[in-house]
């Protein structure tokens, strides 16, 4: 399998589909494409006409954008254990994936991803606190439903890729969080996956205008 992605340091969707293929141990490789630098649209375009990263590539197959791409992983490398098995959790864990892919705009505006930064005295907005009140619930109604409470739904799912850029967000702008929902925060950001994508974040020196990420 083949994975174009964007920056390290800004391309929350990139990192989505790259944790699932790294935290599954799924053999790949990766193309970067630097975003926004002169020719890195026409460079996208040609693996995704809709001018977008991620992109998979496998065995002559395009996938385009994270969701789909993290579908088709579970349904043709993982035999489907990107998701809970219990029905239950996972029409929960796609409807939070779904919530996220469409969803929290305020906070994805005011707290772009990036790992490099980190903020001291953030100033929340009311409708950036509300979508963070609406991310906790939802992480606590799945960590409660989880045997484990080790990640989402027990063990890592496409939620816990779907949610590991808003983990970084809240790192980064240095939100506090309830004890439990920090914890599993803390989780994410141990995993060796996640310490090797800010390690490369670390190495990129393109700075890009968060807006247009
Ligand atoms: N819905 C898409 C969103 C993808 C997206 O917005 N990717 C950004 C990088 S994180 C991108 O490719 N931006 C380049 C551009 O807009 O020209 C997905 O889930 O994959």
């Amino acid at each position: 399998m083949q994975l174009i992605i964007g920056n390290h340091n800004y391309s929350s969707w990139s990192l989505r589909a790259w944790l699932l293929l790294r935290q599954f141990d799924l053999a790949f490789d990766t193309t970067r494409i630097a975003l926004f630098t002169p020719g890195s649209a026409e460079q996208i375009k040609a693996y995704n006409p809709a001018g977008k990263v991620p992109v998979l590539l496998d065995n002559g197959t395009t996938i385009w954008d994270s969701l789909s791409i993290c579908e088709y992983i579970s349904e043709r490398h993982l035999q489907h254990k990107g998701w809970p098995s219990d029905h239950t959790r996972r029409a929960h864990a796609r409807s939070s994936c779904a919530e996220m892919h469409t969803g929290f705009m305020a906070l994805r505006h005011a707290m772009p991803m990036n790992c490099r930064r980190h903020v001291d005295n953030f100033t929340i907005a009311a409708d950036v606190q509300q979508d963070i009140q609406r991310i906790s619930t939802l992480w606590s109604e799945a960590l409660s439903q989880s045997d484990s409470e080790r990640f989402l739904y027990g063990d890592f799912s496409i939620a816990d890729a779907f949610y590991a850029p808003v983990v970084f967000r809240l790192t980064g702008y240095g939100v506090k969080l309830p004890r439990q929902l920090q914890a599993y925060c803390d989780r994410i950001l141990a995993l060796p996956a996640c310490q090797e994508w800010l390690t490369l974040a670390q190495q990129e020196s393109e700075v890009i205008d968060a807006e247009e990420v």
